[in-house]
């Protein structure tokens, strides 16, 4: 026995006790002890992922108030954050940065020392009067080539229970690791509650990135985003890790689609948050694998990925029974569900967007609520915040894809990414060749900010890759890497760029919700070279005639020569600007990025020039056409 089993000794049940000495992992005892120690945790609770366990904090969650029961559905619950913590805090998020490294401009940072010292003040003492609860998950299947084990202690019985519907459990796996096994540590507290049970010090909100040892601190947070290690917080350092070890850890969904014959083909998606990623995942007639984070490694010479998780914390505005019927069916039935910041009226949840009629009044994360209410600065409270979400195990989905817990993974043939891009890229387009896909829709994806993180919405910004917020390693590196990714590869995935949010001058969409049905399983002809396409200065662009039959077939819509060349015009002027947009970016804050970004822009202005020279600023597809 070591010292620090020996110390958590007083803290534990003979029985959590007992739970704790079946890990043989030494760093496992420590970094529990040291937790303990100063947050000054006055119990602490071990979870072996037992049912019992599973069950006890799941009560626990209810009990303390950090989720109520008043939900009519039997298994949902609801859960209130705090008014100034409903989505990710990029401004308190910070990576922690030892002296003489640098890090991309871009990158919330701050000296390692400092910010030691100062999240480990805003922690000690935190978890006095209270549990410490400590969770071993697994991300990625157990026992697989893509596993990384994490560990969090954390004193919200909601955080703990939200990561048992996210995340597989790995109890289990920690006891069967050699002792000297790796692990991402998290040491989370809510921090001071008010009678609602939500974190009350915003001000002092800090959540840091320790890379050098594989931690994460997040202190006087509730919202998941910001409180469930394994979210976001694990991904930056699982970015890292794979950095080191030559495989992607991406913001991505992953999604079976049919073809032709019932064939299945894989695909993964990147899209910055709230840009249509879970709907795309949840479409219907096709099945997921994950909505979020995915790992994609090189298995014999093929792109093969996992889902790092194995539910689905997800944005519930909009959501109605016409553009998502199988997560709506879900929310409808009994079942575990944690509802977040929602509003609650005679125990039934409503939303923004639901479809349906709204109460005046009820319970939501202001508390008592009423139509016209308004918040310290005067605003008016909406009945839901437009963040609001649920969390439910992606094994509730009837369409769950079979091999989601494989642990060599599913070989993906197409990669999407897709911003919010009100002027400039086609619904729907197919790279010349891979660095041109990574290149041109990857690292020069430009969005608008959305309400899934906190601050203004609405702002354009680049977002490589849509982790933008998350690379913790030089933003050039990363680019780097997935070029060089896709090069050693046999037979590397198609590339697309999507864009849902297509606008024409007056404002609005040129697209419906349902489209993206169409894109996909476009795409997935493309896949196995069975549609035609038209190749313009940006990427191949799909033939009228076959988006046509597809409309018909998946949406049972007539589609009209109309629409297909608004939709598909090209637009230079806006084109051409993108790309200064994106040179600057590079050239401002990215001290390191691979010359060959620099040379695709560069092919891809040429590309638009010489159209335009020939055909004008906007260019219908059908001008590319002979
Ligand atoms: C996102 O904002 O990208 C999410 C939700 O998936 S979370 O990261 O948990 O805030
Ligand atoms: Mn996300």
């Amino acid at each position: 026995m070591n010292n620090y089993l020996e110390t958590l000794k007083n803290k534990l049940t003979e029985v959590d006790y007992k739970k704790l000495c079946a890990i043989e992992n030494p760093k496992v005892h420590e970094f529990i002890a040291k937790a303990s120690d100063l947050c000054h945790a006055e119990k602490i609770f071990i979870c072996s992922d037992d049912p019992k366990d599973i069950d006890h904090i799941r009560k626990q969650a209810i009990l303390s108030g950090e989720e109520k029961d008043s939900l009519k559905i039997k298994g949902h619950t609801v859960h209130f954050d705090g008014t100034e913590d409903q989505g990710r805090d990029r401004k308190a998020t910070k990576y922690l940065v030892p002296r003489g490294t640098t890090f991309s401009k871009a990158l919330n940072q701050i000296d390692r020392q400092e910010g030691l010292h100062e999240v480990k003040g805003l922690l000690m003492d935190s978890m006095k009067n209270r549990t410490m609860i400590v969770r071993f998950i697994s991300l990625g299947p157990p026992n697989s080539v893509f596993t990384i084990l994490g560990l969090q202690c954390t004193d919200s019985w909601y955080v703990a229970h939200a990561e048992d519907l996210l995340y597989r459990s790995g109890y289990k796996v920690f006891c069967q690791a050699e002792p000297n096994r790796e692990f991402l540590r998290v040491l989370h507290s809510a921090g001071k509650l008010d009678k609602n049970m939500t974190s009350i010090e915003d001000d002092k909100k800090a959540i840091y990135v320790d890379f050098m040892d594989s931690t994460i601190y997040s202190v006087n947070t509730q919202y998941a985003g910001n409180s469930v290690g394994f979210k976001k917080l694990a991904f930056r350092l699982a970015i890292r890790k794979a950095n080191y070890e030559g495989w992607l850890a991406e913001h991505m969904m992953l999604m079976g689609v049919y073809g032709p014959g019932g064939r299945k083909t894989y695909f993964s998606g990147a899209f910055p948050s709230a840009c249509g990623k879970t709907s795309t995942a949840m479409l219907p007639g096709e099945t997921i694998l994950g909505d979020d984070i995915a790992y994609i490694r090189d298995i014999g010479s093929v792109a093969r990925a996992v889902n790092v998780e194995s539910g689905i914390f997800g944005i519930i505005k909009d959501v109605n029974p016409e553009d998502d019927v199988s997560i709506h069916k879900v929310l409808n039935s009994p079942g575990e569900i944690i509802f977040s910041n929602i509003l609650v009226k005679d125990g039934t949840p409503y939303w923004i967007g639901m479809g349906e009629e709204t109460p005046k009044d009820g319970l939501n994360f202001s508390g008592e609520w009423y139509q016209g209410k308004k918040d310290s600065n005067g605003k008016e409270i909406p009945l839901a915040h437009k963040n609001a979400r649920y969390a439910v195990t992606l094994k509730a989905l009837k369409n769950c894809d079979p091999e989601i817990d494989n642990p060599m993974g599913v070989e993906v043939s197409g990669i999407m990414y897709g911003g919010r891009d009100a002027k400039a890229y086609v619904p729907v387009q197919q790279s010349f060749n891979w660095s041109h896909g990574i290149i041109s829709y990857g690292a020069s994806l430009e969005t608008e900010t959305t309400f899934a993180t906190i601050g203004k919405e609405g702002v354009p910004e680049i977002n490589i890759m849509s982790i933008q917020d998350f690379i913790s390693i030089p933003l050039g590196q990363n680019v780097c890497n997935n070029i060089e990714f896709g090069k050693r590869l046999k037979k590397a995935p198609i590339v697309f760029g999507v864009n849902y949010f297509l606008r024409n001058k007056e404002g609005e969409f040129l697209n419906s919700v349902q489209d993206k049905h169409v894109w996909i399983k476009w795409m997935e002809l493309r896949v196995h070279g069975e549609a035609g396409a038209i190749r313009a200065p940006t990427g191949f662009l799909p033939k009228y005639d076959d988006l046509q039959k597809l409309f018909n077939r998946i949406l049972n819509k007539e589609y009209s020569k109309e629409d297909y060349i608004k939709q598909f015009t090209i637009r230079v002027p806006e084109n051409l600007a993108k790309i200064e947009r994106v040179q600057r970016f590079y050239q401002e804050n990215v001290v390191d990025t691979p010359i060959e970004l620099f040379e695709i822009l560069d092919q891809q202005r040429k590309r638009l020039i010489e159209a335009r020279d020939k055909f004008g600023e906007y260019i219908s597809p059908e001008k590319f056409e002979w």
